[in-house]
């Protein structure tokens, strides 16, 4: 299924990638000596020449420039198959190691922090490390409304603030919630372990395509028919689900993958039908595969490109991808976070002719790799958030980063002291532009196995400087960690004032607390007791009625339908099993899924 149209090892590639840019620069000086370029030249012609050449990155020809070579855009091969098959078994305990073939000490750059901690990184195009990197389109990421162009919760939380994992209004005058229908799904079973539903994060994606998208997609003719609004939902049975909102019928046949999805998947913002999907996992039933972050082409379904977890130049093997990338409409650029440390920005070289039912991408890769005076703890498994060029991640070493996507140097990093695998949620306020982290029990406390304070942070996102952190007591457990592993409800409009966290494991390895901070001052408005702990993300409901609600859901199965602004419960329905996945919601609808093998979708009255 995957296109791997090339077994080249990596220093074939390497030598392809110079014979190729040589070439280029061949054809392109030979070009311009025809024109004349070096006598008489037209204004820009040196600007263009250059866009050729560089090392970086590469922009099409542009169209009035009709004597201009166009460049032949070669997509950067995938790894070949592993000598021994045995290279696929890895394990998330192995530790990162920062020597080796590929650890290139000559080309560290390093930035030193506010607090004195340093920061070594590395930027890689085609297998060699850059000395430098400097992007000729720049990246910069709008407002957070302005994130798709389409209507529907595309991306894990639905923006590049991470903030807006529902979309539209709902008539919310019963104040129930109420199942309307369910879909059965499958379990996979691994090594020593069972995943069963969906997991975590586990958002589905709820896309109201427009009609001549839909009509393009392999949707069936009774689909085609509808004002479809699409779920889209990777689960644990290494399926890709297609489902009618309204009815939760199948709208097409599942993607079989085979292996299982923990994280949440992303529909290109563009409304283009792309979805990006990776791995949680690379094994099914002692059958083991790559670990990819797959791109399928939603015309026909089938797969386009896929990113390999398994990568010889990161300094840890374990080859994940629970983080959800990000899509920079403008550029054409995929980001995206994994768990083998690195950063991976791909330049698509995306061409789509709905008319003519045409889609092809051509992937070109930099990658960003680093390694702090902090921790060696690496791996990054929250979503990354943008505000204009600026990444911000957190990782498994509790390393608070600030990228600037442009130059791919860090701005600032901060010790966030444990593993930290809550996504990153920004805000753009009077006073200033900020973001909300939490933490885990987790490393810290790996010896002493004694509990510590979950830490909640709202830090300033231009310079990493601590504006307010809240602890939370938590206790600890290896393997169910204490602390926040769900993103955080940043309130809006009736509840502005408020950031509504979940953290687990408060004073049982079972229990949780729901917790509403004071944006501003950081200090408690309202805390409730959950006798169950909860990884799934709260999600705000806007009421027709201009109120906000919320729900939540639980590992002991149930959502919650409750009032934000002061933690109680307006109904609970339960939905058979875990709930470690973050639901999404369209208008009326909600749609998640839990371990009892079954997504739901949930009608709030
Ligand atoms: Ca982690
Ligand atoms: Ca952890």
């Amino acid at each position: 299924m995957r296109p791997r149209n090339s077994r080249r090892r990596q220093t074939r590639r390497l030598v392809l990638g110079v014979v190729f840019t040589l070439g280029l620069v061949i054809v392109t000086v030979m070009t311009a000596f025809s024109q004349g370029w070096f006598g008489v030249s037209a204004p820009g012609t040196s600007a263009h020449m250059s866009s050729h050449v560089s090392g970086s990155s590469q922009t099409d020809a542009t169209s009035s420039e009709a004597a201009t070579p166009t460049p032949v855009i070669v997509a950067d091969a995938t790894p070949p198959p592993p000598a021994n098959p045995d290279d696929l078994k890895m394990s998330w305990e192995t530790p990162a190691v920062f020597d080796g073939a590929n650890a290139f000490p000559e080309q560290k750059m390093t930035m030193t922090g506010l607090d004195g901690a340093s920061i070594n990184y590395w930027i890689f195009r085609l297998g060699l490390p850059l000395n430098g990197y400097t992007t000729d389109t720049p990246i910069s990421f709008g407002a957070p409304e302005d994130y798709t162009s389409i209507d529907g919760v595309l991306a894990f939380r639905g923006n590049n603030y991470r903030t807006a994992p529902a979309w539209g209004t709902a008539d919310v005058s019963q104040k129930k919630l109420q199942i309307v229908w369910t879909k059965d799904i499958g379990a996979v079973t691994s090594t020593d372990s069972y995943w069963p539903g969906t997991g975590w994060t586990g958002q589905p994606l709820l896309v109201h395509w427009p009609a001549s998208t839909r009509m393009a997609m392999n949707i069936s003719p009774e689909m085609k028919q509808k004002d479809l609004v699409e779920v889209i939902y990777p689960v644990f049975d290494g399926n890709i689900y297609f489902l009618d909102l309204a009815t939760g019928k199948e709208t097409r046949n599942p993607i079989t993958v085979g292996f299982p999805f923990k994280g949440t998947g992303v529909i290109d913002p563009r409304g283009y039908p792309i979805l990006y999907c990776g791995q949680g996992l690379n094994e099914n039933d002692g059958t083991y595969g790559e670990f990819n972050y797959h791109i399928f082409n939603l015309l026909d379904q089938t797969e386009m490109y896929a990113l390999y977890g398994r990568d010889d130049l990161a300094f840890r093997k374990w080859g994940a991808w629970d983080s959800s990338g990000l899509i920079d409409a403008k550029t054409d650029t995929f980001i995206e976070c994994a768990e083998n440390g690195m950063v991976y920005l791909t330049k698509l070289n995306t061409r789509y002719d709905e008319a003519a039912g045409k889609l092809s991408i051509t992937p070109q890769i930099t990658r960003y790799r680093y390694q702090t005076s902090y921790t060696n703890e690496l791996g990054i498994e929250s979503s990354p958030a943008a505000y204009k060029n600026f990444l911000y991640f957190s990782d498994n070493g509790g390393v608070v980063q600030c990228l600037d996507l442009n130059t791919l140097k860090p701005v600032w990093i901060f010790n966030g002291d444990d593993d930290s695998d809550c996504t990153i949620t920004l805000e753009d306020s009077a006073a200033g532009v900020s973001l909300y982290t939490a933490n885990e029990i987790d490393k810290r406390s790996a010896l002493t196995k004694v509990g510590a304070d979950c830490n909640i942070r709202k830090l300033n996102a231009l310079t990493g400087e601590l504006i307010w952190q809240y602890d939370v007591p938590c206790v600890y457990h290896f393997y169910l960690n204490g602390g926040a592993l769900a993103t955080p409800l940043v309130g809006q409009d009736d509840i502005s004032d408020l950031i509504i966290f979940n953290i687990c494991l408060t004073t049982s390895v079972s229990d949780g607390k729901l917790i509403a901070l004071d944006k501003v001052t950081g200090k408690l408005v309202w805390e409730r007791d959950l006798p169950a702990y909860s990884w799934s993300s709260p999600v705000p409901i806007k009421g027709d009625d201009g109120k906000t609600y919320a729900v939540f859901c639980d590992s002991a199965g149930n959502m919650h339908l409750f009032d934000p602004r002061t933690g109680k419960d307006l109904d609970v329905i339960s939905l058979g099993a875990n709930v470690e996945s973050s639901p999404a919601a369209y208008n009326n609808m909600i749609v998640v899924g839990s371990y009892a093998k079954k997504i739901f979708g949930i009608k709030i009255t």
